[in-house]
């Protein structure tokens, strides 16, 4: 399109901003927490409400659900050419015990008006478009993150996802079941052509920066360490401190060398402990356990690699010196991720055409998206969060950020779906 002449009809397609934003504040209703945000963990009675919201919404856009044997949902809108590969626009509508309205919720509503926008234009593409809320991306209840799309690219068996228990003991399997969401489809069976998702980037760059748009070109490396130490019960007041094998203590050395570690990579290198399970946890009784989880992040492999390597070893020296039992067990890992150049282009594209700032942004977090690119060619597109904040009760954005991803999510879509 030459500069003087107009944008044609489909370059300046818009969403409906104030639609988008009460579906975002219906679903924020849902599994309310303490101080604004949303505490909606996964698969439990709020999960349940916020997937037959979904549902419902689904179906009055006249989309033909479908839910796997892991729960995820897929809502299918059929293209003119009914043999093609789908393209899912998807994210995920568990949350944080103490998360925030928006993070994966944009996502799954963003797509979910990508579609109500192609119904209200009469727009039908080439290939289907399925939007898709994808079982337990979070992994607060159930570890690991992002559980659902990693039995769907091959990472993990379903049995082996089933039989992850919470806090109180409840398997997955159990809990999907009991509300209503152990489909029959064998996961990964429903194949795609491209997966984009929309996210908020959850870090300070993008509003920083006075940034519209996060075109994602990787995502960081992950994984999630479990440390399990024994020690000794015995009377805090009786018990000389020479005789004493503190398995708080332990953990509290390892807690600090996660940090350290994490240092001596920064910039990118990251890390920290957020689940710590003292036992018996008991004023006047030297703790005899400890069990927490460390969390490492890193875009190089190589690097990340290297992080796990002297957390093994520095634990294992704290673990001797202070004659303490030491258990280390992975709990999840993935890989860093490049995202799919060709849809990157189109999201750079549509961000333009738009008339939205856009720069290249590697990912902090982790999303389904990483796993799916394992699969299928797969891009993210981010809007900014207030302060870059995430995983925080006060997680803010603003109308228009999210109407700004929902517009290049839709062009995108396009894009790849066709017309
Ligand atoms: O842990 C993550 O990065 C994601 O928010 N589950
Ligand atoms: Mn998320
Ligand atoms: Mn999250
Ligand atoms: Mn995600």
């Amino acid at each position: 399109m030459s500069a003087s002449s107009p944008p044609a009809p489909r370059d300046n397609l818009r969403i409906r901003g104030e639609r988008l934003w009460d579906s975002l504040m219906e679903m924020a209703a849902i599994g309310p927490g303490l101080r604004g945000g949303n505490n909606r963990q996964t698969l439990t009675d709020s999960d349940r409400e916020a997937r037959l919201l979904f549902a419902r919404w689904c179906e009055e856009a006249g989309l033909t659900l479908a839910v796997d044997q892991m729960g995820t949902m897929f809502a299918r809108r059929e293209g003119a050419d009914p043999d093609a590969l789908p393209v899912m626009l998807g994210s995920h509508l568990d949350t944080q015990p103490t998360g925030g309205r928006f993070d994966g919720v944009l996502g799954v509503l963003g797509a979910l008006e990508v579609v109500r926008t192609l119904n209200d234009l009469g727009i039908r593409t080439r290939r289907p478009i399925e939007v898709v809320n994808w079982t337990d991306e979070e992994g607060a209840r159930f570890a690991p993150a992002m559980v659902a799309s990693g039995v769907y690219a091959g990472a993990y068996g379903l049995d082996w996802a089933y039989g992850r228990t919470d806090a109180e003991g409840k398997t997955l399997g159990a809990e999907l079941e009991r509300i209503g969401f152990k489909g029959e489809e064998p996961v990964g069976a429903r194949k795609a052509h491209a997966y984009l998702e929309l996210h908020i980037e959850q870090g300070p760059i993008l509003e920083d920066e006075g940034i519209d748009i996060g075109v994602v070109t990787h995502g960081q490396g992950l994984r999630w360490i479990e440390v399990t130490l024994t020690g000794k019960e015995a009377h805090t007041g009786s018990t000389p401190m020479p005789k004493r094998v503190n398995a708080g203590l332990g953990a509290a050395r390892i807690i600090e060398l996660v940090d350290r570690i994490a240092w001596s990579h920064a910039p990118l290198g990251v890390g920290a402990v957020g689940r710590l399970d003292i036992s018996p946890n008991s004023r006047n009784i030297i703790p005899g356990k400890a069990v927490f989880t460390v969390d490492f992040r890193h875009p190089d492999l190589a690097v990340l690699r290297a992080m796990e390597a002297e957390l093994r070893e520095g634990a294992a020296a704290i673990a001797q010196e202070m004659g303490l039992g030491l258990a280390i067990d992975d709990v999840q890992g993935f890989d860093p991720v490049a995202f799919d150049p060709a849809l990157l282009e189109s999201i750079r594209d549509a961000a333009g055409r738009l008339g939205y700032s856009h720069r290249d942004i590697v990912s902090g977090a982790g999303h389904d998206a990483c796993w799916m690119n394992k699969v299928v060619p797969s891009a993210m597109i981010f809007c900014p969060c207030v302060d870059g904040l995430s995983h925080n009760e006060d997680e803010a954005i603003t109308p228009e950020w999210a109407a700004a991803g929902t517009e290049v999510l839709l062009h995108a879509a396009i894009e790849t779906a066709g017309i």
